[in-house]
């Protein structure tokens, strides 16, 4: 059994890697983090990127939502005098509309609508959201950071605004200089009992080269997943999500800023150190390789990560598979 940790766009390239290599034997974990609701509607963007990635409906030229969408109700939502600035396709709304009233009228969890439709959309692996409770990546700005700076919860004295990911992300481009990054109502949620088993289980543990802050930081900020992966540890391989000072995807380089690391493989080395026995990194950063394993007590291999096609994402999943085991 491989376990993936995993966020949305930078991490669903290894987990369809994987899935060529083998899909009846992996769990994905997912981040919640990114979930956010709007409209009356409860969207999963991580999660649905993991599937829509595994059973090859994703977008993968824009890394979200269905290829091939058409945006009529975002549209006719404009036309309404909503502001319109998260994009949901027609098809990718049947997701979140089914998924709320799955929830909100049937009670079930996040869990089971996930499972409900991995087996709809013809998934063999299994997709985890790493909580059933909700937890929201919060990203603070400087108050006076442009137009930007009007966040949903106003300035508290601290010259500080804070807004939901998506919003610095999608609504404002991700352009402020960001601050801080709190995950919000992580004290009160819990991995699931699926979650910790498939930790427990595991014959290895992959870490996506997913944003470590955004994509991996509120699954491992649930106090369950740290414990029960450090148990774990020698198992536990992360793939740098960064090459040389930058990320291969999203505002990795930002958040991990914010958050008082450096944006390269020592400070990726350094935000795992608890929790991985083994880490990734890329030919480009090969002369950190010994630095890093001395300092963090790591296992360093150094390969190509960059994936920019299927004959990519399988080539790092079977080094994957092949160097630990
Ligand atoms: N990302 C964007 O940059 N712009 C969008 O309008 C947008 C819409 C969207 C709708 C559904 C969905 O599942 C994802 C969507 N994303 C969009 C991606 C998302 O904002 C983030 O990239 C992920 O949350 C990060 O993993």
């Amino acid at each position: 059994l491989v376990v993936i940790l995993a966020g949305g766009t930078g991490s669903v390239k290894l987990a369809r890697g994987f899935a060529q290599l083998d899909k009846k034997s992996m769990t994905v974990i997912a981040n919640v983090g990114d979930n956010i609701w709007l409209w009356g509607l409860y969207i999963c963007p991580d999660v649905d990127t993991i599937m829509y990635g595994l059973s090859g409906m994703l977008d993968e030229r824009r890394g979200w939502g269905i290829k091939g969408d058409t945006f009529s109700f975002l549209d006719q939502m404009k036309r309404c005098g909503n502001d319109t600035w998260f994009n949901i396709g027609d098809r990718d709304l049947a997701t979140h509309v089914l998924r709320t009233e799955m929830m909100v009228q049937s009670g079930l969890s996040l869990t089971q609508v996930t499972d409900h439709f991995s087996q709809k959309f013809g998934i063999d692996s299994k997709v985890l959201p790493a909580t059933d409770g909700e937890v929201e990546t919060r990203i603070s700005i400087a108050a006076d950071d442009g137009e930007c700076g009007r966040g949903d919860s106003g300035d508290g004295g601290d010259g500080a605004v804070e807004m939901h990911l998506q919003e610095f992300w999608v609504k404002n481009a991700g352009r402020p200089q960001v601050q801080g990054v709190r995950y919000k109502g992580i004290e009160k949620a819990h991995a699931t009992r699926q979650v910790l088993d498939a930790i427990k289980n595991a014959d290895r543990i992959i870490i996506s080269p997913g944003n470590p802050v955004s994509s991996i930081g509120p699954t491992l900020a649930l106090r369950d997943v740290r414990v029960a992966l450090a148990k774990r540890r020698d198992d536990v391989v992360a793939v740098s999500p960064i090459i040389g000072t930058a990320a291969l995807s999203g505002p990795a380089v930002k958040y991990m800023n914010a958050m008082g690391f450096e944006a390269s493989v020592e400070g990726v080395a350094e935000f795992y150190r608890n929790v991985v026995g083994s880490l990734v990194i890329d030919r480009q950063d090969r002369n950190a390789a010994s630095k890093i394993s001395k300092r963090f007590d790591l296992n360093v291999q150094v390969t190509n990560i960059i994936m920019q096609g299927s004959r990519d994402e399988v080539r790092l999943a079977s080094y994957l598979m092949r160097k630990f085991h």
